[in-house]
């Protein structure tokens, strides 16, 4: 059984097991979706969301397009991870001196991860163009913008949750507009999280053909004793068609940069109503994972920019079927 290292164990982990005969290695909670449409009186819509357990509940930065389909970010909180309030103001970000940081069109997509006792909300920002945004809290009240790390256009931040050699390091997804025909993931690594370098590519897309124009980091990396296990997103074009799936690898733990694994199938597509229709029709977007006991993972994703969902798998049904289908190490 492989080790799952250094997360927060949530003890209250939403958790239903892999229904009598389905085989594939991560399956949808049958109460899906478990956010929906008009949340409250400002927000339409909130999906693409990163949530932590925090002084005994849940609490996140959530996505939430308005009645006017615009795009910012808002604090969220829920007792079980399964039913959530959320705020009817957006975040204020305020700058290093504590004064309110200059108000953006739109951020969106936001990651959360426990680092050093704070917490880092990853996001796509207003910068020019769509750039990584990154602002720390310790509270959930107080959210302070660090610099941007990478110049625009630039989406899908995951941040490493520990320091990995010293470093500090987080994938990401350049493209030359906000919605490229292409899209590849890249690794790059900071000492002081304010100057980003060493930039690598760690994958191009079109390795399956469920990624043949994009893909992008998902949720924040799980370490394990077997690597960092890696959930992404890849998206198929075809004709007229989008389709987002989500996919999955594993990266060497002391060098990310290197791909030990890396799944050729798809580990979830979109086939439910709730998925395949929508705002934007055939979308799994995931955004936020979390780790039970026994390895058990509840993951997060956005159903076609509609809802927000949640299924479950194990790290070790999860790894097994990564190097079961691995299209890294074939000749
Ligand atoms: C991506 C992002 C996500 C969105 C997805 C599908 O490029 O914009 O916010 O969920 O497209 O529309």
């Amino acid at each position: 059984m492989a080790k799952v290292l250094n997360a927060k164990i949530v003890q209250n982990l939403p958790w239903e097991e892999r229904p009598e005969g389905y085989f594939l290695p991560v399956w949808r909670y049958s109460k899906n979706p478990i956010i929906n449409r008009n949340v409250n009186r400002v927000i339409e819509r909130t999906f693409n969301s990163g949530f932590v357990p925090f002084n005994g509940e849940f609490v996140g930065v959530f996505r939430g397009d308005n009645y006017a389909a615009q795009f910012n970010l808002y604090v969220g909180r829920s007792k079980d991870a399964l039913h959530f309030e959320l705020d009817e103001t957006p975040i204020q970000f305020v700058d290093k001196d504590g004064k309110p940081a200059s108000k953006n069109r739109y951020s969106y997509d936001p990651r959360v991860v426990e680092l050093e006792g704070s917490y880092y909300i990853i996001f796509a920002d207003e910068f020019d163009e769509v750039t990584i945004g990154i602002a720390k809290t310790d509270d959930f009240k107080t959210f302070t913008k660090l610099e941007y790390p990478f110049l625009p256009n630039c989406r899908n931040g995951a941040l490493f949750p520990r320091k990995i050699n010293g470093k500090y390091m987080m994938l990401s997804r350049p493209s030359d507009n906000a919605s490229s025909f292409f899209g590849n993931i890249f690794i790059s690594e900071s000492k002081d999280m304010e100057y980003w370098g060493h930039h690598r590519l760690l994958t191009r897309n079109c390795w399956a053909n469920w990624n043949n124009v994009k893909c992008g980091g998902g949720p924040i990396p799980i370490e394990t004793d077997e690597g960092w296990l890696v959930i992404i997103h890849g998206v198929f074009y075809n004709v007229n068609t989008y389709v987002y799936s989500m996919g999955a690898m594993i990266l060497d733990r002391d060098d990310p940069t290197k791909i030990l694994y890396k799944c050729k199938n798809f580990i979830l597509t979109p086939q439910e109503p709730y998925e395949i229709n929508g705002h934007t029709p055939n979308v799994v977007f995931p955004t936020n994972v979390l780790v039970g006991e026994n390895g058990k993972l509840a993951i997060y994703y956005g159903a076609a920019d509609d809802c927000t969902c949640v299924a479950f798998t194990t790290v070790d049904t999860l790894i097994d079927y990564i190097k079961e289908h691995d299209c890294q190490n074939q000749k």
